[in-house]
């Protein structure tokens, strides 16, 4: 058999051959298949699924990553001057706490996202605005929070891409607040 198969594989050909060219497309897939297929399932699937098992659980992030507790005080400051944020999370969320004890109308905070460059014009523009503060419809504002005043708490969410395309910082546009009340977001 094995001394005859070469021969009549040869004659195949030849006989393809004479019968016309648009037979060899499909005769010579067909000559080669057997032997390319033969290593194919030596490939070990268990090794394999195990590091991307391993992969997927070191890059997934977790609530608590994507969740910053943020505070702001009497003194008129928050406690960061800047936020990390990791890339892999699709939302990220802070949560802001009044620690202090004076009343929103005297020191109210907030926290707003828009791009650093932005800042003071967002912050100009939603001074006279109330309660919040944010002009309504401010197409610069990513995410911002109502006022809170002292012993009360508030919370922003927004989605992480857009933050990816420039420089971005939270901050509290209470009159007079963002110039010391600014911390930036570093996408990690
Ligand atoms: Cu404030």
């Amino acid at each position: 058999m094995k001394l005859h198969t070469p021969l009549l594989a040869a004659a195949i050909v030849l006989a393809l051959t004479a019968c016309g060219k648009s037979s060899e497309p499909a005769a010579t897939p067909d000559t080669l298949a057997p032997a390319e297929a033969a290593p194919a399932p030596e490939a070990a699937p268990a090794v394999d699924a195990s590091a991307t098992a391993a992969a997927t659980d070191a890059t997934a992030a977790t609530a608590d990553q994507c969740t910053f507790n943020l505070e702001g005080n009497d003194a008129m400051q928050y406690n960061v001057k800047n936020i990390d944020v990791p890339k892999s999370c699709t939302q990220f969320t802070i949560n802001l706490k009044h620690t202090g004890t004076m009343p929103v109308a005297a020191m109210g905070h907030n926290v707003v996202i828009a791009k650093t460059s932005d800042m003071n014009g967002v912050a100009a523009d939603g001074a006279t605005v109330q309660p919040d503060h944010v002009k309504a419809g401010d197409t610069r504002v990513v995410a911002h929070s109502g006022m809170v005043g002292g012993g009360q708490s508030t919370s922003i969410t927004f989605d992480v891409p857009k933050i990816a395309d420039g420089s971005y910082s939270f901050f509290c546009t209470f009159p007079g607040h963002s110039t010391m009340m600014h911390g930036t977001l570093t996408l990690v």
